[in-house]
């Protein structure tokens, strides 16, 4: 449960090396559980997952609930319904949600179990596997999960390498290590999304233009999230957004001097401190004290 966290370095070799390790934990069970991002859901999603997954039953688990925009996430889970999979909503910090993974496995497998007990089959094991993209709260899940079952189970017959199996129920297990996937910036936008997640550390956009666009969403998506945050004068934000003599990323700078004022992000010479306006803005958005937000709409 401890693998790397944000600076896995995905070069082509280490990709097809955790996809044929996903593959082969793959065959070992029935299910897959799909970690992603609530704020992001698509932009945390491996692209390629599909291939990788094949068609094995899945639940979609939206994590970090709790900082998404709640009626964005119900959104959400009709869409990825739409698309087949199982969805629950979960926060990983308190554990809401996780607890509804055992029964979602339950009901996905009963008719399957029901026709395997006429046979006189009974007491088939049904086994998970939990994958995502780094930071999406796979071990938080895991760990979860695991206090409340410490029983683990290992050591399966007829598997070579030794799996370390946490029992949910007395029919269901999940693999303990989940698969890593890597994250695809396929676009800027991506990109964008799992840097002000925090879901990357991105090497290329300095923190201040990450901030930048970030303001600039809000402003347009979550302008009151602003304006209750950092105690903003609804007007005073309204006559520079409104001010015609100023370009629209002049505009988005002042808003954000503004709030470098409001919370005496102060330079000698009375100039505003853009960097640590940008620290502030970036660290609120992703301990959701800006509220909860979702930055990836159903389209
Ligand atoms: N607010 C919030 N933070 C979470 C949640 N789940 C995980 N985190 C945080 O996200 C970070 C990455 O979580 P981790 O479980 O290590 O992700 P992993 O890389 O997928 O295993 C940690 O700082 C967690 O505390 C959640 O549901 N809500
Ligand atoms: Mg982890």
């Amino acid at each position: 449960m401890n693998e790397n966290k944000t600076n896995i370095n995905w070069y082509p070799g280490h990709m097809a090396k955790t996809m044929k390790q996903i593959a082969e934990d793959l065959k070992l069970v029935d299910i897959v559980i799909e970690i992603l991002d609530a704020r992001i859901p698509i932009s945390s999603q491996n692209p390629q997952v599909h291939k990788i997954i094949q068609n094995k039953k899945k639940i979609i688990i939206l994590n970090k609930e709790d900082l998404a925009d709640s009626k964005e996430s119900q959104k959400w889970i009709t869409y990825f319904n739409k698309e087949g999979a199982n969805v629950i909503l979960c926060n990983a910090n308190t554990g809401e949600g996780a607890n509804k993974i055992v029964c979602e496995i339950e009901k996905m497998t009963k008719n399957e179990n029901e026709k395997m007990a006429q046979k006189g089959r009974i007491g088939k094991i049904t086994r998970a596997m939990i994958i995502g993209i780094p930071n999406v709260g796979k071990s938080s899940i895991i760990n979860r999960i695991s206090n409340k079952n410490s029983m683990k189970v290992a050591n399966k017959p007829g598997v070579t390498v030794q799996k370390q199996w946490i029992r949910l129920s007395n029919n269901i297990e999940l693999l303990d290590t989940p698969g890593v996937l890597w994250p695809k910036i396929e676009s800027d936008g991506v990109g964008l999304n799992l840097a002000y997640t925090g879901t990357i550390k991105n090497n290329i956009l300095y923190e201040e233009e990450i901030a930048y666009s970030l303001t600039k969403l809000l402003v347009t998506e979550y302008r009151n999230n602003l304006i209750t945050r950092y105690s903003l004068n609804e007007e005073v934000v309204n006559k520079i957004l409104e001010n015609t003599k100023m370009e629209e990323n002049e505009k988005i700078v002042e808003i954000m001097n503004y709030i470098g004022e409001k919370r005496g992000a102060i330079l000698g010479g009375n100039r505003v401190d853009l960097e640590k306006v940008s620290k502030i803005i970036l660290d609120d958005f992703r301990t959701g004290k800006l509220g909860r937000i979702t930055l990836e709409r159903v389209k």
